[in-house]
């Protein structure tokens, strides 16, 4: 048969049996200008198909300080696809989110801050490299099956514009069966209440990275107070490993 007949009988289109068969996985003879397919062949490639794929294996990374200098060169350099690709790997090897985040993004990023108040990065460089990882955090965004612990809001207060801690936050939350909204960045007061209401959230967190946003965090955190609106804060040098042992006390709680 001609290789459109197997694309359809593979059910794939005939271009990802092309491909297939420029990659050896389907083997083929060219004749003029036409590709045929053996029958037995075809029959092999179906039930190859059809066998369940084997989980991905899990991955131990033994030299974090390795990976770090990696994605740091990625990222200084601009290559999103290859920050990307390592980034997905560990989350392919189950490596758990919250040591990707710990153990690799917040350290890369802490350097990249060192370097840019040293004056070796610029602001371009950084913002760059920021943007990769927001993008990359999507990878981590998994949410396991089972019943959910809760539901928690995560943005940062009002002057704090440093989002990614706060996706950290909601990654390694989701992970361990939390709802999570993500509410981004500097959310207005009376706005977080509202949505605090609405989703009938258990707990708020506010994420502070920039110390001149103190004072709109207490702001924040006194009007929750005044709508008795459970909420932890955490910022800067502070765990993601404290944040989870807290949210897990709050659901043991109720
Ligand atoms: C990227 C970045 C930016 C980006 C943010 C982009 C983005 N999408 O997030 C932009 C360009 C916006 C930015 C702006 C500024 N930045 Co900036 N920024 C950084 C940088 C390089 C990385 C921030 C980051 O993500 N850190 C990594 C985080 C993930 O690690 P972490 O802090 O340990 O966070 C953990 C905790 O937050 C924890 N966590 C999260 N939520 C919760 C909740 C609870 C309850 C708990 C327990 C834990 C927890 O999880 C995180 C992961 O482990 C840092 C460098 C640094 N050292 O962090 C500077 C840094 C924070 N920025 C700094 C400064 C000065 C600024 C600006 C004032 C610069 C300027 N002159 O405009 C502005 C402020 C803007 C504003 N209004 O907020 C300084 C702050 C210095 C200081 N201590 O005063 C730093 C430290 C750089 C430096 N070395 O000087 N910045």
């Amino acid at each position: 048969m001609d290789l459109k007949e197997a694309a359809n009988q593979l059910g794939v289109h005939y271009q990802t049996a092309y491909q297939w068969v420029r990659e050896g996985r389907l083997q083929a003879e060219k004749v003029g200008s036409v590709y045929n397919v053996n029958e037995d062949d075809l029959q092999y490639l179906i039930q190859e198909r059809s066998k369940p794929s084997p989980p991905p294996k899990e991955m131990q990374v033994r030299d974090w300080a390795a990976q770090q200098t990696k994605l740091l060169n990625h990222l200084l350099s601009g290559e999103e696809l290859l920050a990307r690709v390592q980034i997905q790997r560990l989350a392919d090897g189950k490596v758990p989110v919250i040591d990707v985040c710990e153990n690799l993004l917040s350290p890369v990023l802490t350097e990249i801050g060192d370097r840019w108040e040293g004056g070796s990065v610029t602001i371009a460089e950084e913002h760059r490299a920021s943007a990769i990882v927001e993008r990359s955090l999507a990878n981590l965004m998994s949410s396991p099956a089972g019943r959910p612990k809760g539901v928690v809001i995560v943005t940062t207060p009002p002057g704090d514009e440093h989002s990614l801690p706060a996706t950290m936050a909601t990654a390694v939350l989701r992970n361990n069966r939390w709802i999570t909204h993500h509410l981004g960045t500097q959310v207005p007061a009376l706005d977080l209440v509202k949505i605090a209401k609405d989703t009938k959230a258990d707990l708020v967190v506010l994420t502070i990275t920039n110390p001149d946003a103190r004072d709109s965090l207490k702001m924040i955190e006194e009007t929750l107070n005044g709508y008795d609106i459970a909420h932890l804060s955490g910022g800067m040098g502070s765990k993601l490993r404290d944040l989870l042992e807290s949210v897990n006390t709050l659901a043991k709680g109720t």
